[in-house]
């Protein structure tokens, strides 16, 4: 799916600003066609933002059902007889949307793109009422999975059964975009290197008659390669390859009619061979950290200032990657990443997909007893979750960045049904993209005798908590453990490189303990060393993702103080004690 853009024949006009809200019980708006008008009573918001913090109300923060947003929308007068096309980057976690009174799209999901085409009704110049409603709720056939209760006084409450809030709105920007009739409606590159050649397979989707040309430009403007036809191949002799910290960029421009598109083309090749993760035939070792699209205010809206800082804090304390845990993040941050280098492991929202996990932290105790069932983890999820996988790759199969797919974060592996339930989206994974890695992310509680998936997984991401949620307050026995645990992986998928792609301890910045205690700097400063010393014993440990980037916000419960406090940054970005010494084992780290 192609993200717009302007050039010399295609024009943008984002519909970001306020806009006119107003929270509503499920369904009411529908049935009383609150789009025929003016929202009555609505207050202003800003797109891109949460809804949830940006009033002093409860019933704003907590709301469970629906959320009513209404702008007015005007295409440029040039826009005539052009193709007009409306877009969402993203509407949590589902929506339905009309111009004037015609319902014009509905899509389930609330961290990919969609987009309608509009030309048959809007008409440039004159003014147009959009209306949106987004739903927040989350069901057991939702990605990610929730469920919806009534309190005792008769109100709604959503349980969630991941550790992150669950922010909703608009979090993206909404744009209205132009191109001509007959257009490029999509691009495909799979790339490949091997020094010092590079190639570019390329494929176009193309809507409408024309004859097609395709230029690959180097980052100075010169042509490089050429090709013709809707199909090929692009061939560069001595080619400037993307990596780690090169986020060294072509442009593929393309020509169909009289449309235009240039795509920025990073050619790498990845690869998983002996035990190793292999950038461009060279192993790579990940570090970096779970990372969340959380901020104060905003919740999970874009925010290019928040975006800009986080990459230099990355790049302050030697990361080189990170996995946009636990949803895939706004397309600005691959696209950051393109052009800086930073290697991405990108994730759906398939996560809380255990009810173990699901009990601690939606304090339920009432759950199906069979995770995958019809009452709980069903075909109609699986379905959703399929379409998760085709939006993802179909958004971000472009980016150099993505070097792997995560498919899902800690499920339960161990019941009846799990295989049956994701061998298939694996399979599928693979199938829509067979150029890059497919992992699941592992939960600790599920070990490598009893997890019914790793075997058809490329890299064993491990989530780990010694010294915190095990040995908690005990790093000498955490850190036995966890070696043991890793051993145990390495004993029964020997070749299989591993990353360890969660492991900390919640820190309350300014608590200082002379012996090791939990919740201290000084003991999530320890814990991460220690962890430092297991993987470096382990040659078949290729990266080291910490949990997390920041602190960040969650549900309420007896978990959580604040938020979840595992960041090594505040939530306001400030470092805690740990952070000096990742930066010191990061900066020029290698893997001895
Ligand atoms: C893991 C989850 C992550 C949590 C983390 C924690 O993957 O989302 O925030 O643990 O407990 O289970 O801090």
């Amino acid at each position: 799916m192609l993200k717009p853009v302007d050039n010399a024949v295609r024009e943008t006009r984002k519909l970001d600003g306020l806009w006119q809200f107003k929270i509503a019980p499920t369904g009411l708006g529908q049935a009383q066609k609150w789009y025929q008008q003016a929202l009555s009573d609505a207050r202003e918001v800003p797109v891109p933002s949460s809804f949830n913090d940006l009033f002093p109300e409860l019933a704003v923060r907590d709301h469970v059902g629906d959320a009513w947003y209404q702008t007015t929308l005007r295409a440029p007068n040039g826009w005539s007889g052009q193709r007009i096309v409306l877009r969402f980057d993203s509407a949590t976690h589902r929506a339905t949307v009309w111009l004037d009174e015609r319902e014009l799209v509905s899509h389930e999901g609330g961290y990919t793109p969609f987009e309608v085409d509009v030309s048959d009704w809007v008409k440039p110049g004159q003014a147009h009422r959009l209306t949106v409603c987004v739903n927040n709720e989350l069901h057991w056939h939702t990605i990610p999975p929730g469920r919806v209760v009534n309190t005792a006084d008769g109100r709604k409450s959503q349980q969630v059964f991941h550790d992150f809030f669950n922010y909703a709105g608009l979090h993206r920007s909404v744009w209205l975009y132009a191109t001509p009739h007959a257009h490029i409606a999509d691009i495909s590159v799979q790339t490949s290197y091997s020094a010092p050649a590079g190639t570019v397979d390329y494929r176009l989707e193309l809507q409408g008659e024309g004859s097609v040309r395709v230029v690959l430009r180097d980052a100075h403007g010169e042509v490089v390669a050429n090709a013709e036809g809707p199909q090929g191949q692009l061939k560069v002799d001595t080619a400037h390859a993307w990596g780690p910290g090169q986020g060294y960029l072509y442009s593929m421009e393309v020509e169909f009619g009289s449309d235009r598109y240039s795509l920025p083309v990073g050619i790498r090749s990845v690869e998983v061979r002996e035990g190793q993760f292999l950038i461009n035939g060279q192993p790579f070792y990940f570090t970096g950290f779970g990372m969340h699209e959380d901020t104060a205010i905003r919740g999970k809206a874009h925010d290019p200032a928040t975006m800009v800082h986080d990459f230099a804090l990355l790049g302050w304390i030697g990361a080189n990657s990170f996995r946009t845990s636990h949803y895939p993040y706004a397309e600005e941050v691959l696209e950051y990443a393109d052009r800086h280098g930073i290697v991405v492991i990108d994730e759906t929202a398939a996560v809380g997909m255990n009810m173990e996990i699901a009990r601690k932290l939606a304090g339920s105790k009432d759950l199906p007893d069979e995770l995958y069932s019809e009452q709980a983890i069903s075909k109609a999820t699986q379905a959703t979750h399929l379409q998760a996988i085709r939006e993802l790759i179909a958004r971000d199969k472009n980016h150099p960045c993505v070097v792997m797919w995560s498919i899902g974060n800690e499920p339960d592996l161990r019941p009846a049904g799990s295989r049956e339930y994701f061998a298939p989206l694996v399979e599928a994974t693979k199938a829509l993209d067979p150029t890059r890695p497919v992992t699941l992310v592992n939960v600790m509680m599920v070990g490598p005798e009893e997890d019914t998936v790793a075997d058809l997984l490329d890299v064993l991401c491990l989530n780990r908590y010694w010294g915190w949620y095990a040995e908690g307050g005990d790093l000498q026995s955490a850190e036995l453990a966890l070696e043991q645990d890793l051993r145990s992986w390495v004993d029964k998928y020997p070749g299989k490189p591993i990353v360890i792609t969660e492991y900390g301890a919640d820190t309350m910045p300014g608590l200082h303990s002379i012996l090791p205690s939990m919740w201290s700097e000084e003991y999530q400063r320890d814990l991460l060393t220690m962890h430092g010393r297991v993987f470096d014993r382990l040659p078949a440990v290729v990266g080291e993702q910490v949990w997390n980037f920041a602190d960040f916000a969650t549900s309420q419960g007896i978990m959580r103080v604040g938020g979840n406090r595992k960041g090594v940054f505040t939530r306001d970005r400030q470092p805690k004690a740990a952070a000096h010494v990742l930066r010191q084992r990061w900066t020029g780290f290698q893997k001895p």
